[in-house]
């Protein structure tokens, strides 16, 4: 079964709630397709295939923040997309039940840990509308936002998608570009600010404090164990929210590469 969205951004000021068909047409169009339609323009046209072109994002959700991974390899904090262009977002949740909300767009869709979820649609007009979580998942659920960038055209998101993705980069640069590609910078400083994680700064080398009470030097071993099992060792001061992040073995050198430079003293 898919579910199908109809998005007609403009004039919603003038309708306060989606427009619905709740009706025996409806109902009958329903069991083949969950067919919804948001918001109204000159007509209402039914495709009940968006096409086959559609720009593929997968969401991620997490405790709390979006992240969006495009075509192209091209990772983000905020959600791109391309006017006229069918949009197909599969997305997964890394520990709670979350909610990705387009107020503008009136599209709501479940974010559920252990399953893929889907939303397709086709948003119509260029321009930066409002993303956030409509499923209260804690402390700063309230921060869980982010911005979907309709670009007017596939031109304009193929540039953007090229920026800062380099081929053939130093290891140093391969971990500092997949802090950012990956998500890291959402929970981890590089100043010395603790956010939801410890900041990277001179973490590396050090004996850290663990929750159970005892400690562990950071160095190779003990980073691959914090990316891909966070809950074997849990620094101490911090909850154990971090999700498990896949990376390849280059990935793995380079991060371990880079965090070498982030300390004062060499
Ligand atoms: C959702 C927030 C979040 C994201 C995203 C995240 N982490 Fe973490 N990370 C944490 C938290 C919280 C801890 C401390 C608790 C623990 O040890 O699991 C932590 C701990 C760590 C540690 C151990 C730090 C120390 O002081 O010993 C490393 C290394 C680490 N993360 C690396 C990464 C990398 C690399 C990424 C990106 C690929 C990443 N994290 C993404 C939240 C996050
Ligand atoms: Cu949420």
């Amino acid at each position: 079964m898919r579910t199908v969205h109809f998005v007609y951004p403009r004039d919603l000021s003038k309708h306060s709630s989606p427009f619905c068909i709740g009706n025996e047409v409806g109902e009958r169009l329903q069991r083949d397709y969950r067919v919804r339609f948001y918001g109204w323009r000159d007509k209402l046209k039914i495709e009940p295939e968006p096409g086959g072109q559609a720009l593929r994002v997968q969401v991620t959700a997490r405790r709390w923040s979006w992240w969006f991974e495009h075509p192209g390899g091209k990772g983000a904090g905020d959600l791109h997309l391309v006017a006229g262009r069918p949009a197909e977002l599969v997305m997964v949740s890394t520990d709670v039940i979350h909610s990705l909300y387009l107020p503008d767009f009136r599209l709501k869709q479940d974010v559920v840990p252990g399953r893929f979820t889907k939303l397709h649609f086709k948003p119509i007009l260029p321009g930066s509308f409002t993303l956030t979580c409509a499923e209260f998942c804690g402390t700063d659920h309230s921060r869980m936002t982010a911005k979907a960038v309709v670009h007017p055209d596939q031109a304009s998101f193929d540039a953007w998608a090229r920026e800062g993705v380099q081929p053939a980069a130093s290891l140093a640069d391969v971990g500092r570009a997949l802090y950012a590609a990956k998500g890291c910078i959402a929970c981890h400083s590089l100043d010395g600010t603790p956010r939801v994680g410890p900041t990277f700064k001179n973490l590396w080398g050090k004996e850290e404090k663990l929750a159970d009470g005892a400690t562990a030097r950071v160095d190779e071993e003990y980073l691959r164990e914090s990316i891909l099992k966070p809950g074997a060792k849990v620094v101490a001061g911090f909850a154990n929210v971090m999700p498990p992040v896949p990376l390849d073995e280059r990935e793995m050198q380079g991060l371990a590469a880079w965090l070498q430079t982030l300390r004062d003293s060499p």
